[in-house]
């Protein structure tokens, strides 16, 4: 592993102008990254018949191995310099992308999906695998993160993985940078920006692994979702807003609990939220 570095004060400053931050060294060597696959798929075998990838959610909770890949000192530095010295870890969520598989994942903020305030929540995308335009890179559109939450509306789309998207004429399409990864390297996004991504035509499969980190001032609405539980990160919760979680024991297990986010918990919570 390399030695354990932050962000230069030139990296903070994209990531604020911008709403994401690419171009850091990888987190993983290759025969790191070879083993952290080999894990996903012992993970994947707890799925049941009928499950996707898409239902790992918050699997940290009950895997060891997944908690352990969160906590990774490297990502936590470069989190740290961005939320500041005391936060957590909450939502850790797989996107696989199958070679020619439809799935898309429609235009959003991750802000507008959850029931968190105030905005203080990064996201690290790790990349399992090489990910590029080829096979369906999540793209951002940059600086949307500063105009604030958009109505989202409910996808008509059925190849959609998410219910609530932004409609075109919303933003700037034409302007969306693909996040181009290679295998071990990560990018970081904030919670307000538009992205999304396409279908992949390829012959390539697309893993990445999202890991979210909030700032310990950041409170979940328990009402809307009252599974959230958080893991610290860093530093110490002087707030003691939300729930601790109790740390995972097996090397590699699964959650069975319905998961909360304001998408699933339907039209009241966004009513609630003032969406
Ligand atoms: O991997 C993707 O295409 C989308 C990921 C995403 O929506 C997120 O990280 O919030």
């Amino acid at each position: 592993m390399a030695a354990l570095n932050g962000l230069t004060p030139e990296q903070v400053r994209a990531y604020r102008e911008e709403g994401y931050l690419i171009g850091l060294p990888a987190v993983f060597d290759a025969a790191e990254t070879r083993k952290l696959n080999a894990d996903l798929g012992e993970l994947m075998h707890l799925l049941e018949p009928g499950e996707g990838a898409k239902e790992i959610r918050e699997w940290h909770e009950a895997s060891r191995w997944l908690y352990d890949v969160c906590m990774h000192p490297q990502i936590l530095n470069y989190v740290e310099d961005l939320i500041g010295p005391d936060f957590y870890l909450w939502a850790s969520n797989f996107f696989i992308k199958e070679p020619q598989s439809r799935d898309i994942v429609g235009w959003h903020q991750d802000a507008y999906y959850w029931p968190l305030a105030p905005h203080n929540t990064v996201t690290v995308w790790l990349a399992f695998l090489d990910s590029d335009r080829t096979n369906a890179a999540m793209q951002v559109i940059p600086r949307s993160h500063l105009a604030g939450l958009m109505q989202h509306k409910r996808s008509t789309q059925t190849d959609s993985v998410l219910t609530l998207e932004l409609e075109r004429g919303q933003f700037r399409e034409d302007v969306a940078v693909p996040l181009e990864l290679k295998a071990g390297h990560m990018s970081l996004h904030d919670d307000r920006i538009v992205h999304g991504s396409g279908a992949n035509h390829s012959d390539r499969r697309r893993v990445g692994l999202t890991m979210r980190y909030s700032g310990t001032n950041v409170k979940c609405d328990l009402s809307v979702n009252p599974h959230f539980r958080i893991y610290m990160c860093r530093g110490a919760d002087r707030f003691h807003h939300n729930p601790h979680g109790m740390l995972p024991t097996a090397r590699f297990g699964r959650l069975n609990r319905q998961h909360l986010s304001v998408e699933e918990a339907g039209p009241e919570a966004e009513r609630k939220l003032g969406f």
